[in-house]
């Protein structure tokens, strides 16, 4: 748990752009709560699944850091299909399974400075004992009623098939999923008996329908207040625009109890004599708050209190990936609503991570595993780094070796580093530490600055920006000594120099402060690099602007450069590692590709393409052909029932257009808007979804990467 002094004072917002607030400005005088989804323990985790708990171990440290006192919770899930399905497959007990994934999952966490203050499981007494009173209270309420289901049962093996034992077609959109969700196409949760053309995962068996009683809960009845909650929820706007497409098509009763042993029993009457347990998602969130109670009970309830938290008036932050944005804005907060606890603040829904472009595949052994990231002999810290600044919270990321190499050359090495080793090894050589002065009103007034968009970066739920704030504050270091050359000055104008290496020393200090968050362990280094006293993670920003203690050591380079040996060492490695696995099972996986970070896969190699670059050149008479223009995007939207799909409209001078584009899970539409963008305006019209494309907006690389103009060229003028 992160409690601190609170910051003295309260950032004004109007300099920096935000979402539209509902709620008080963070921090406020309540307790907040910071979770992340909840991994199933059913695994190995790979570089993918780090995002959402890096993104939200950031978030939670930087909360902390404004003042806000903060618990940072989740746990394993260890009910459900996925677990049992795994499970039943290597033909282990579920609990057993479960027990040894959990187990890892809670030694991985911390060894990436992913800190939760509680990290528990579903299955515990905590867990199971909330969930049974929560769902008794459902159920006391009124808002729970027995109904009967179509469910997809194994003839052959005699075995209901709940959730993920089937898969068939989506009746949505038409694409292969899941029992449970359309993971492959329109993401939609599905309820028993929905699915088209049955078949189980299992034995693969057609499956049958068989009419079984099932317990619902009323979500419909909540339509009114789940759409005010929508309008006040914050965090990333997918998150509250993906829900309100849901409510508008209409909200379906959800079935709360499945054919199944492993899970929590249902609690109520239930005409069925069999085994009805919970569904896995209701209980699965009630974890955050078993966990934040676990934490409580650690450190005793005048610490951190999470009945005032969870029932009271606490800040309730989500972390989630945004396959899951469903369970935490209409199911969930339902549930919240009817046993009176308090309904979320925030839901930081991420994109997903990417390999390569691709999305990560378990079975063909394509993916970077957590644990042979740290084998390699990387440090945790640069991994945090990309993964929680390398896009908008909502974009999708893609990780290459290449691009972590880049990055982690360019920016932590070149810019961070950099900064601190020349700036303090020059205060060490010249002045044994810090020299005896005192900042500069400009340095204060810059430090000052990296303070606020910190501050604004978690008020926006933007992980990105709140490291974006120290890799600026990092990049005015280096302008900044650049600029006053204390190595021209330490001999004629000793005071001088002084002056600029203090500047520079409480930068350095700044920096270990607000870069706390993104590099933990990092920041430790600098901190004791300073000679400061005291632990760095228990700081608030308030403490960048506090002078250092005076005399210092040598310092030491704090990120190492990363050489073009050792990416192409680490590329061949997956690339063999990938045909091995894929080899060996005649070119077929054994089973299915990982579901939930698959992306649509952009061209395998995109540089194959320039091998032809000088072959079949047009004639500029052809080129001339092209109408190319520049276009404004007015507005952009997801076209339903398309993953990757927005419907933009975009001024090209003489008229706005609609053209559909392949950005939707890579660019936040939200930041779209008002972009210039360079539009093939004489393309033949095309449908899309249903959606008529007129025109087209060009792009590059796997990220989609916008083409744009830098100066004034206005909507409507040709590019030539
Ligand atoms: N266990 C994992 C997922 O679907 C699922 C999350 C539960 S969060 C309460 O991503
Ligand atoms: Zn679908």
């Amino acid at each position: 748990m992160r409690t601190r002094e609170p910051a003295g004072f309260r950032v004004a917002y109007t300099r920096i752009q935000s979402t539209t607030m509902s709620h008080e400005t963070l921090p406020t005088d309540e307790p907040a709560v910071v979770t992340c989804g909840l991994p199933y323990a059913n695994g190995d985790l790979h570089i993918g699944h780090l995002r959402t708990y890096v993104g939200g171990d950031v978030y939670a440290r930087a909360l902390g850091q404004i003042g806000q006192e903060t618990a940072f919770v989740s746990g394993s899930d260890m009910h459900g299909t996925p677990v049992a399905v795994n499970a039943e497959q290597e033909g282990v007990d579920p609990e057993e399974f479960a027990l040894e994934w959990h187990q890892q999952y809670a030694e991985t966490f911390p060894k990436f400075n992913v800190e939760f203050d509680n990290y528990g499981q579903t299955h515990d007494e905590t867990n199971t004992e909330l969930t049974r009173e929560i769902v008794e209270s459902l159920i006391e309420e009124g808002y729970v009623y027995e109904q009967e289901v179509m469910v997809a049962y194994d003839p052959i093996d005699d075995q209901y098939l709940p959730d993920r034992y089937v898969e068939g077609v989506c009746p949505y959109c038409g694409e292969h999923a899941r029992g449970d969700e359309c993971d492959e196409g329109c993401q939609r949760h599905l309820e028993p008996g929905e699915i088209d053309d049955p078949v189980s995962t299992i034995s693969g068996n057609p499956a049958e329908y068989h009419s079984r009683q099932h317990n619902f809960f009323e979500v419909s009845e909540l339509t009114e207040y789940l759409s005010g909650f929508l309008d006040r929820l914050e965090g990333s706007s997918n998150a509250q625009n993906q829900p309100r497409e849901w409510i508008e098509t209409g909200l379906q009763d959800w079935c709360i109890t499945r054919d199944m042993d492993w899970g929590i029993d249902y609690p109520g009457d239930s005409s069925e004599d069999d085994d009805l347990v919970l569904y896995v998602w209701v209980d699965a969130p009630i974890e955050y708050v078993a966990s934040t109670k676990q934490h409580s009970e650690q450190v005793g309830s005048d610490v951190f209190d999470w009945g005032q938290a969870w029932q009271d008036d606490g800040e309730i932050i989500h972390v989630i990936g945004r396959d899951i944005i469903q369970h935490h804005t209409i199911f969930w907060p339902a549930m919240l609503k009817v046993a009176d606890y308090v309904e979320p603040r925030a839901v930081m829904a991420s994109g997903f991570v990417t390999l390569g472009g691709k999305g990560f595949s378990t079975s063909r052994n394509r993916a970077v595993w957590a644990d042979e990231y740290l084998d390699e002999g990387f440090h945790p810290d640069p991994l945090r780094y990309y993964l929680a600044t390398n896009g908008g919270f909502q974009v999708d990321v893609d990780f290459s070796w290449d691009r972590f190499r880049e990055r982690i050359n360019n920016e932590l090495v070149g810019i961070v580093g950099n900064f601190l080793y020349r700036s303090l090894l020059f205060a060490y050589r010249n002045f044994d530490g810090t020299p005896d002065t005192t900042v500069s009103e400009e340095v204060n007034s810059r430090i000052d600055e990296a303070v606020d968009e910190f501050t604004a970066g978690v008020n926006n739920y933007s992980v990105r920006d709140i490291g974006e704030a120290s890799v600026s504050l990092a990049g005015f270091g280096n302008e900044y000594i650049q600029r006053n050359e204390p190595w021209n000055l330490v001999d004629s104008d000793p005071d001088a120099a002084a002056q600029v290496i203090r500047d520079c020393v409480q930068i350095a200090k700044a920096l270990a402060v607000l870069f706390e968050p993104i590099a933990p362990a990092k920041a430790e280094q600098m901190w004791d690099q300073l000679a400061e006293s005291g632990s760095v993670h228990e700081l608030t920003v308030d403490d960048a602007l506090v002078a250092p203690p005076g005399e210092f050591s040598e310092p030491e380079e704090l990120f190492e450069k990363i050489p073009e040996e050792r990416v192409e060492q680490l590329n061949d490695k997956l690339d063999a590692r990938v045909a091995d696995a894929t080899d060996g099972g005649n070119g077929e996986p054994s089973d299915s590709e990982d579901e939930s970070d698959t992306t649509p896969d952009p061209d395998e190699h995109p540089d194959a393409n320039l091998e032809s670059l000088a072959d079949g050149r047009v004639g500029f008479d052809e080129f001339q052909k092209l109408d190319l223009r520049v276009g404004r995007i007015e507005s952009a939207e997801g076209v339903d029932g398309a993953d990757d799909l927005a419907r933009l409209t975009v001024d090209i001078g003489v008229e706005t257009r609609q053209i559909v584009a392949g950005i939707k899970q890579l660019h936040d539409l939200d930041e779209v808007q008002g972009q210039k963008v360079a539009v093939v305006a004489n393309l033949e019209k095309a449908e899309l979804f249903g959606v008529e494309s007129n025109g087209m907006v060009l792009a590059a690389g796997e990220q989609a990467d916008l083409l744009t103009t830098h100066d004034d060229a206005k909507p409507g003028e040709k590019i030539r």
